[in-house]
């Protein structure tokens, strides 16, 4: 997995990544790989030759983290166009709307619909959504100076857990498959006792859903309610869309679970 980082924001999840086992990480910024610009469309028409910055090599499992609101954003497409040719997931981090000013809002606006067009028509594998505000009520707000401290390290074990369950077999069930035009997609997790789970982002539409459970090994051996609780909530998910599920065995002590939602439907500005 290489994990390229745009900006502040793309930079700290980068930071966090660069220490997980599998996963290299790229940061693209003003002074980082891309020349100092003072506005979005400077960014959009200087972005320089990457391959030597990026040394993707042969691997195709490339993720994309950024947010609209940057001026750094600008470079999105260009930087896109330059790696095409892989699989390249994008992360987009939608920001607190009251923290922008009306330029950075116009710029999240542009970047998000066009990315949310380019994963419509499969231009990009997957386009990613967490959303700053969600994220923070559901995993807290850290002091100010480690503000999105929390949010960033919930996004990044989303990545390390997705890795994770690519390259360990499930103990039952499976990695899913979405349909082919299902590309727009968010993320919940959840304990397992009472199955109650907490979005980072709230997806309209959803048409598909895969649970992808980590439970302990404890719980593996001895906890005989686990199947019918994923049973039932299989069967109810399954009333109104596409819901597939995998149970892995991990090796800490903690159960958990997320819910991957997909759907082809482009979603509208959060208020
Ligand atoms: N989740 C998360 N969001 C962040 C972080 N830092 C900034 N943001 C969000 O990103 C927005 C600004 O984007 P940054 O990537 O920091 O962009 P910037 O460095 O201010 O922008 P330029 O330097 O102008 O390109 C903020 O309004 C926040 O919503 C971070 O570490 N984590
Ligand atoms: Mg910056």
């Amino acid at each position: 997995m290489h994990v390229i980082g745009l900006g502040n924001c793309g930079e700290n999840i980068c930071k966090i990544l660069s220490k997980a086992k599998g996963i290299k990480t790229t940061v693209l910024d003003g002074g980082k790989g891309l020349p100092v610009c003072s506005s979005h469309e400077e960014y959009e028409e200087n972005v320089p030759k990457l391959g030597n910055k990026l040394r993707l090599g042969k691997e195709q499992d490339v993720w994309l983290i950024l947010t609209g609101a940057s001026t750094v954003s600008g470079a999105t497409l260009a930087i896109l166009e330059q790696i095409k040719d892989r699989e390249v997931k994008v992360i987009y981090i939608h920001p607190e709307r009251y923290f922008l000013t009306d330029i950075r809002r116009k710029q999240h606006r542009v970047v998000y619909n066009v990315l949310q067009e380019y994963a419509r028509s499969g231009m990009i594998h997957s386009l990613w959504l967490f959303d700053n505000k969600t994220m923070g009520d559901v995993v807290g707000e850290g002091s100010l100076s480690e503000y999105y401290k929390n949010v960033n390290e919930s996004i990044a074990n989303v990545l390390m857990n997705i890795l994770w369950f690519n390259n360990t077999k499930p103990i039952m069930g499976t990695t899913h498959k979405p349909k082919e035009h299902s590309r727009i997609c968010s993320v919940s997790v959840g304990s397992v006792e009472n199955h109650r789970e907490k979005s980072y982002f709230a997806l309209d539409n959803v048409t598909e859903t895969c649970y992808y459970y980590s439970i302990s090994s404890d719980e593996i051996d001895n906890n005989s309610d686990l199947i019918p609780i994923i049973r039932t909530n299989i069967i109810n998910e399954q009333q109104t869309k596409v819901a597939t599920f995998g149970i892995w065995k991990n090796a800490s002590a903690h159960s958990f679970f997320y819910s991957i939602k997909y759907t082809h439907f482009i979603q509208k500005e959060k208020t």
